[in-house]
């Protein structure tokens, strides 16, 4: 499968749904999650920092890796790739979706309309107990991490951990988008994460795989283009 059947592709399809992954921001130098070497998993298991029973058990060790991976994001700028979709939604208007796995925000600020963050978003935070009366995040007590002053409840990143529900209102968005596009873009994403890379699969429209590496979603695709987001993105959506 080349590059020009699957441009040919894009331009026949009335409705495109991008499914992201970390992969997407990498060319940013955004880290991913299991790059085994570099990935931000390289050193902690995943169950230590991205679950809530991590955070109880260790709330300074993973407030202070989102602090890190916050600043890290706010130091990094939107990549070819996201600039691609971007202008491409622009110049066709309706007619391409992003779904995003990614918390760090760059979709939107290489200016993609309407993004469905499945994970949440990195820049917020919310309570992790159900705020009572007095909790106030205009009065936070300052602290790794800040908590309410009158009862302790702590604040914690705004991203879906794993065992949590995804924000009911994308996931059912992304849901129907992805069961009625006519073309879905899978871009650097592992697809082991569900129900994300399930979107992949329940689509009826054909499936496009942008991975340097093999995936989990590449038994779902009707091609697999193997290459980076930066590099094969802008090529694939000029027109
Ligand atoms: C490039 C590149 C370049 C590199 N260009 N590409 C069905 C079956 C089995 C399990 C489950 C299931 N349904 C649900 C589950 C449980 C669980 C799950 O999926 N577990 C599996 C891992 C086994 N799912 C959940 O718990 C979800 N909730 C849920 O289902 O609720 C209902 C429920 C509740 C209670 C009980 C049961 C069900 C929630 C999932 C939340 C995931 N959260 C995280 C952390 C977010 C916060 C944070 O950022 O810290 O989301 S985990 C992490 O993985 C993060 C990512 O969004 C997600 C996906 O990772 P991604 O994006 O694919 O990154 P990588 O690193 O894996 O891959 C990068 C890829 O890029 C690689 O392929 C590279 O090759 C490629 N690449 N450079 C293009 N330049």
């Amino acid at each position: 499968m080349n590059t020009a059947e699957v441009r040919q592709w894009l331009r026949a399809a009335r409705t495109i749904v991008l499914l992201s992954g970390a992969g997407m921001s990498a060319e940013s130098g955004v880290p991913t999650f299991r790059d085994a070497q570099a990935g931000l998993w390289a050193d902690f298991r995943p169950e230590d920092l991205a679950t809530e029973q991590g955070f109880r058990a260790d709330p300074r060790l993973v407030w202070d890796w989102y602090q890190s991976r916050r600043e890290g994001v706010a130091r990094v700028q939107p990549n070819a790739g996201h600039l691609a979709v971007a202008a491409f939604q622009q110049r066709h208007p309706g007619r391409l979706l992003v779904v995003t796995q990614n918390v760090d925000g760059l979709h939107q600020r290489a200016g993609s309309p309407g993004v469905l963050a499945l994970h949440g978003n990195l820049a917020q935070d919310k309570w992790l107990e159900p705020p009572r009366r007095c909790c106030d995040p205009a009065r936070l007590q300052e602290g790794r991490p800040p908590c309410c002053p009158a009862c302790g409840n702590q604040r914690r990143p705004a991203v879906v951990w794993f065992g949590e529900m995804l924000p009911e209102a994308e996931l059912a968005a992304a849901e129907a988008a992805a069961g009625a596009c006519d073309l879905m873009l899978v871009v650097g994403t592992s697809g082991v994460v569900y129900p994300a890379a399930g979107l992949a699969r329940a689509t009826r429209g054909r499936v496009v795989v942008i991975n340097p590496e093999p995936s989990a979603l590449d038994d779902a695709a009707d091609a697999v283009l193997r290459g980076t987001s930066a590099l094969l993105l802008p090529d694939l959506l000029e027109e």
